[in-house]
């Protein structure tokens, strides 16, 4: 079978080094004597100018920054392979799609959109989900986002958006947040981003884990066969673990407590071997089917529903391995969606179209010229000879006279390769029309697909879109934005309206008969823009779109963490017994005491504190549980011990307590809250008690208990 799954790592290894057991020199190569003290007149006196051991290191450290990427640029990266386990040659002729087993490397980066490179990982915000694939055939990139649609339909509205969105020019603020007034203005005048907007506000946009994303290529691109016949495709990555979220309220926790919360769960997870792994799957439109719908498979702003058209599992992809080194290969990596290989194409997207110029492009300035391919991390395993020359940093040492083509003086080399051996060809696509600056009529439904996501979402999920929008929206200061987004949203759904204005002190505006996108006024009209429509969905509600009822998840607490407050005298048994149920499902329980240090068992053990209640949080945890032992008063004269119970009882998480703690649960401040129903909240008067873990791990496997929210929808 074909492995080629080490190729890349043997690439990277030329460039590696390491200091152990070496000696300190300069760039040059100069072995260094003293590298604490500059050069000095006296040892008193001026540093002198010819100290070029103290030029250089200062000179290099002066210019290590690099701008960061215009979007996208907070971001976590791993090593990893994809496996062919469902092979499609009929479909494309890619090399890496051909046989089963066949194993191809790839490097994964995922991202936040709005905030700068030292933000938190929680922001409100897409992900981005970017992986470049090591083909032998040259480097594919698949530079999708856990969104399946995006904001506007063409690229010529991504710097006002991303504008927008970023912080306000004036002031730089606010950082990483979506929720001011620039960015709602802008929104509340294309209602095109209604769908994207039902996404963002959704809890899509708070994961828990990268490792919990599901990934969407969002373009429709196209598959090509040795035949030159081919289909339309949607790429979609499933991931092993589900796709999950956290609370609002604990992601605004999170990025105080840990803003490398994703970044270290990433990192963590692979260095524990819990590899992260996803599914890649596609869903297949023949080119027939291209104006089947009732929109258009062009527009970024729509899905396929998959009711429509089932995805079809073609592969998985495993992350095992961290970078050596963040920025050699998370921050330099360069995607691009034009990086395709022979067999895989592009649509007519006037999204994917704009993205296909933007790429290179921004890595000119973002690297520093037109030679980032040959940066280790980008470089393509696949022989790479062309006549293009010289520019900013060239590590490549061309040999000979010739860079150009045609040339006899160098046999004509390097020389064109045949289509049928190899050759990249565009897809033949007839085209036959006029050059115009125009939208397709066919992208003018801007509410029929936020309706079908709406409707979708369980109650609790559309409790959580309110609430995000009530949060957003309230952030917004001018007045007028907020209502022209209530009179977007009563378009999606009346009641989801006024919900949001009953939290926003307003009223529901009329529909107004002329369409918002149009300008503020009407005699600011602008040219091309559309009269949004709401077109009949065939499809009105898809569990695919649900998070909780997501196909993708299965009862599984593999790599989730919990919370065990202990202090001295707690029952060694109880904890000894949760630690080991926890680990055979591949879970891990954390022991968080007063102190560091250790605390004494009721069996006089020592058992020893990986936090103190002080430097974790109950925010960075799963669940809490609390054994017999623990002291009734240390939680209650504790105010970092109460706040975790609180806390996990806030975010619906799952809490536990056994022995005589379970009274910390009944003095505790929710206490009166607690329904019968609520399956996370499991007690036992037993200690140590096998079924007691059962349940405890059976209630952590659904995640969430939402039901504990007050509820906006029932
Ligand atoms: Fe990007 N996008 N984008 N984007 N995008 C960038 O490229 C752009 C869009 C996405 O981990 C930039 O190297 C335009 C959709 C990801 O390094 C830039 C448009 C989707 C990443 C750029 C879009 C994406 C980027 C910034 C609309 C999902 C991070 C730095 C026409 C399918 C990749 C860079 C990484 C990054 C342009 C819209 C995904 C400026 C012009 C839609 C995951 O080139």
């Amino acid at each position: 079978m074909k492995n080629f799954q080490d190729d890349k790592q043997r690439d990277l290894s030329i460039n590696k080094s390491d200091g152990t057991n070496k000696v300190l020199t300069t760039n040059q190569g100069i072995q260094i004597n003293d590298d604490n003290n500059t050069l000095k007149a006296g040892e008193r006196g001026p540093s002198l100018l010819e100290d070029f051991i103290f030029r250089e290191k200062m000179t290099h450290f002066d210019h290590e920054r690099i701008p960061e990427r215009v979007v996208h640029a907070r971001g976590s990266g791993a090593h990893g392979f994809f496996e062919v386990t469902n092979p499609i040659p009929e479909l494309t002729k890619a090399g890496f799609l051909q046989e089963k087993g066949q194993i191809t490397p790839v490097f994964t980066r995922f991202s936040t959109v709005a905030g700068s490179r030292g933000s938190t990982d929680l922001a409100r915000d897409v992900r981005g989900f970017a992986v470049k694939f090591y083909t032998q055939e040259g480097v594919y990139d698949l530079v999708g986002n856990n969104i399946p649609v995006f904001f506007i339909q063409d690229a010529n509205k991504f710097p006002d958006l991303v504008h927008a969105v970023k912080p306000e020019q004036d002031n730089e603020m606010p950082q990483a947040a979506s929720a001011h007034d620039t960015f709602w203005d802008f929104i509340s005048l294309m209602p095109e981003s209604m769908h994207m907007i039902m996404w963002t506000m959704s809890d899509r946009a708070i994961p828990r884990s990268y490792r919990m994303m599901e990934g969407f290529g969002v373009h429709t691109f196209r598959l090509v066969n040795a035949q030159e016949e081919s289909v339309f495709v949607k790429f979609h990555w499933k991931p092993k673990l589900g796709t999950h979220a956290v609370a609002w309220d604990e992601a605004q926790k999170i990025s105080g407590k840990n803003p490398d919360f994703h970044r270290e769960d990433l990192w963590e997870a692979i260095e524990m071997g819990n590899f992260p792994e996803w599914e890649l799957g596609i869903q297949i439109i023949p080119a027939e089917d291209e104006e089947k719908y009732e929109f258009d498979l062009l527009d970024p702003t729509k899905i396929v529903p998959e009711e429509s058209v089932p995805v079809t599992i073609i592969g998985r992809m495993v992350l095992n391995k961290n970078p050596d080194n963040f920025f050699s290969e998370t921050e330099q990596i360069a995607f691009h969606p034009g990086h395709v290989v022979p067999g895989i194409d592009f649509s007519n997207d006037p999204l994917l179209q704009g993205r296909l110029f933007s790429y290179t492009d921004t890595q000119l300035t973002r690297l520093g010229g037109p030679n980032f391919h040959e940066i280790p991390i980008n470089r393509s395993i696949a022989p790479v000879h062309n006549n293009q020359r010289d520019g900013f940093m060239r590590q490549e040492i061309n040999k000979g006279r010739v860079n150009y083509h045609p040339n006899s003086l160098g046999g004509g080399c390097p020389y064109q390769q045949q289509i049928a051996n190899g050759g990249f060809s565009s897809f033949n696509e007839r085209i036959e029309a006029h050059k115009v600056r125009e939208r397709s009529e066919s992208f003018a439904d801007h509410f029929g697909q936020a309706k079908l996501f709406f409707n979708s979402q369980t109650p609790e999920e559309k409790s959580h879109i309110v609430k995000a929008l009530r949060f957003e929206l309230g952030k917004v200061k001018t007045t007028a934005i907020r209502v022209r987004m209530l009179g977007l949203l009563s378009q999606v759904d009346t009641e989801l309206a006024e919900k949001v204005a009953l939290g926003l002190g307003a009223t529901v505006p009329p529909i107004l008969e002329k369409p918002i996108n149009k300008g503020v006024s009407p005699e600011t009209e602008e040219a091309g823009t559309q009269e949004p429509r709401t077109t009949e969905q065939s499809v009105t509600s898809s569990e695919a779109l649900s998070m909780v009822k997501n196909p993708t998840n299965k009862p599984t607490i593999e790599s989730r963490k919990v919370a065990i407050l202990v202090s001295d005298g707690v029952s060694e048994a109880a904890v000894q017994n949760i630690k080991t149920a926890l680990k055979k499902q591949g879970a891990k329980g954390c022991v968080i005491a007063p102190h560091l240090g250790s605390v004494l068992t009721d069996s006089d053990g020592a058992l020893a504190a990986e936090y103190s209640f002080l430097t974790a949080s109950s925010v960075l945890f799963d669940a809490v549980y609390v054994p017999h032992g623990i002291g009734l008063n240390v939680i209650a004269e504790n105010d970092d011990a109460l706040e975790y119970l609180n806390d996990a009882y806030k975010h619906c998480k799952v809490i536990a307590a056994d022995g005589d703690a379970a009274d910390i649960i009944s003095a505790a401040p929710f206490a009166s809250k607690i329904t019968n129903d609520d399956s996370g909240i499991i007690i036992t008067n037993e200690v140590a008690s096998e079924s007691f873990a059962q349940e405890f791990i059976a209630a952590m496997a659904k995640h969430r208990f939402w039901q504990r929210e007050p509820n906006l929808y029932i």
